[in-house]
This record gives C-alpha cells, structure tokens and sequence, in this order.
C-alpha cells in the first residue's frame, strides 16, 4: 500500500527486491567458494600444544610436493616456476608446495645465491598469488657449515615474505647420523631462527633432526626454548623406514613436540627401488591419525622411483596420467585426496 505513490519501476524494484537479495547472496557465496584457498581458509599457522594448527586453532593438515634440488644445470631447476604452482594447485588440489633451495653441491646457493634465491623466490611469489603455502628448505646435509649464509638468506626472506601466512621456513633438511643435536644442530638452529625472528615474530619455523631428520626423539629430549611456533622435521622413505621410526615420532609426539613431515617417499631412501604401498598405507595411517602436514618427494622427471615425471616429460604441467610415472600418479592420488583440516 505504501507503494502507491512510487513510480512504476521503482515499485517493480521493491516487489523484486527479495529475489535480487537472493541472487546476490548466491553470486557473493559462489564467489567465496571460488576463491577460497588452503590460506584464505586457514590463515596463520602457529604450534599450540605439540600441534600446527590454523588460526581457527584448528589442527592444521596440509599435503603437497617437493620440488627437487634446485642447482644450476640439476633436473630440478626448470619447475621453479608458477606454472608448476598452478599445476599442483590446480590439479593436484595442493595446499603446500616445498622449495627444496640446493645449499650444496655445484651450482647451489652457496656458489650461485642470487640464480637459486631467484628461483625461490618465483615459487614463493605465484605460492602466494594462488593462496598456497609455501616452504624454503635449505637444502643441504652439512648446514652448520655455512651457517653465515645460511642466515643471510632466510633474513632475506623473512624480510620479504615475513608478513604473508604463506610461508614456512626450513632451517636444516637433514642432518647427517654423526651430527650431534645438542651440539651442533640445535645451536645453529637457534642462531638461524634468532635472525628470522628478528624480521619476522610469528611464520612456522621448521627444524632439522639428527640422521637425515629422524631423530625427532633426541630433538624432545633437549628441545629449544623460548620460540614460538617451532615444529621439527620427520623424513621417511616408505621402503626403508617403518615401525621403528614412527615408534620414535610418536615418543617424540608424547612428548609434546610438534612435527612436520617436510619430505617423504613411497620408495628407499636413496630414492630410488618399488614403491612400498603396505608401508606408505602405515604411514598416511600414521600421519593422518595425528595430523600432521606432508610433502612428497619429488618434481622431476629424472630417472629414478621417486620422481614424479616419467624422463623425456618436458611439460612444466599440467600432465596427462601417462606423462605420470607410477609414483607420480600415485602421490597426485593421496594428494589430491587430502583436505587440509
Ligand atoms: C636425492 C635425489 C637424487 C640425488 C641425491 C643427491 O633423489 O636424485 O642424486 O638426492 O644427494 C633425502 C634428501 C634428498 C634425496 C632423497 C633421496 O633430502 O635430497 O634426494 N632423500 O635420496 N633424504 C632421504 C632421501
């Protein structure tokens, strides 16, 4: 009634105002399905009580690849990139993506910092344009020994990406058998994360174990203080590593550290032999049971098990099934399969 007055199309407006409400209800909700990402869903990672959880203080679990080694000239170089991002995003339904930066061997940061720092640094940009998580390993087995550049990269990378959620840095990949946690690990490791923490008060911090990061039980005995936001690496290869190991992470678990499975492979340890489904089945068991985050190794199409790409794939992504090697496809399954909560 107290539309007689009103012209005529306004009147139309008003009589269909309930159906625009709708429309545009759904339009905005649709949008928000659309671009909805693992970090617009989970924001910022942090450790509460021996857990990474998201900033619903919900346990956070996230799942994706490794790239490989990144040296100049090495196999793994060319997926440095944003269409490898985008292909793992997109069709691997990844919430993380790890850049394992070569900090040994020819052609490694530690002779070529910028050409390395460079191809991180385009992983981690098109990571955060798609709403991924995105993890800087400092790739190396003797990182004690080049702790000066060790700081100096994360420092530049904290400086750079300290204030985004996306990243996750990793100190140390693996610590060789002979290198002594309380000794030698845990003091570089608190020298390297002062530097981050410095730029940057709050992103997850990963930290290397004893024996190629297994030794998580020696890690809890004598863990470091007074940081927040601190989970320690658990590395395994389905092949080779089995009860024992996850007997060890759960001893670790009980005692109240936080751990993060940076890297893993269904095969041996030397990245190569049959893929051990009965043991990546305990595994995934293992890792789901206690909500952890995983990445698997790796991208490359080199001619060893673990790779993903069969050798002779030129494509950056995305790749049909057959461009997959066994493990390939198999990886992308358990992957794509994961929701990150
Ligand atoms: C391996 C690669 C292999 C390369 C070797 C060089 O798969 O092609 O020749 O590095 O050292 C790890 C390491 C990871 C290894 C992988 C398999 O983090 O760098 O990659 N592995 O051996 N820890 C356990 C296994």
């Amino acid at each position: 009634m107290r539309f007689r007055n009103l012209s005529r199309p306004i009147k139309d407006i008003v009589a269909l105002s309930p159906v625009i409400i709708l429309s545009v209800f759904v339009l905005v909700s649709l949008g928000t399905e659309a671009d909805s990402t693992p970090v617009s869903l989970n924001g910022n990672l942090s450790v509460v009580d021996g857990q990474v959880v998201n900033q619903s203080l919900e346990p956070a679990s996230l799942a994706g690849p490794s790239l490989f080694w990144s040296n100049n000239g090495w196999e793994g170089e060319r997926y440095y990139n944003s269409q490898t991002v985008k292909t793992f995003k997109t069709h691997w339904n990844a919430s993380v993506i790890r850049a394992a930066m070569a900090a040994q061997g020819e052609g490694s940061y530690l002779t070529h910092p910028e050409d390395n720092r460079r191809k991180v640094e385009a992983v981690v940009d098109a990571a955060i344009d798609m709403g991924l998580y995105v993890i800087v390993d400092w790739h190396s087995h003797q990182a004690e020994k080049n702790i000066e550049e060790s700081i100096e990269f994360f420092s530049y990378m904290a400086k750079k990406y300290g204030h985004t959620p996306n990243i996750i840095y990793e100190i140390y990949n693996e610590p060789l058998r002979e290198t002594d946690w309380g000794s030698v690990i845990k003091p570089y490791s608190e020298k390297v994360i002062a530097s981050i923490r410095a730029l940057d008060p709050d992103n997850l911090i990963l930290v290397g174990t004893q024996s190629w990061s297994q030794d998580v039980d020696l890690a809890a005995e004598n863990p470091i203080k007074g940081v927040t936001n601190i989970a320690y690496t658990l590395h395994f290869y389905a092949g080779t590593h089995k009860l024992a190991l996850r007997e060890k992470a759960q001893k670790a678990l009980d005692a109240g550290l936080a751990l993060f499975v940076s890297e893993w492979g269904s095969v041996n340890a030397n990245g190569d032999g049959e893929i051990d489904r009965e043991s990546v089945d305990q595994w995934l068991r293992f890792i789901r049971d206690n909500q952890l985050s995983h990445c698997t190794w790796s991208v490359v199409n080199k001619d060893e098990s673990s790779a993903i790409l069969k050798p002779g794939v030129a494509s950056l992504g995305p790749w049909s099934d057959s461009e997959l090697t066994d493990n390939g496809r198999y990886m992308k399954s358990i992957i794509a399969g994961w929701t990150s909560q």
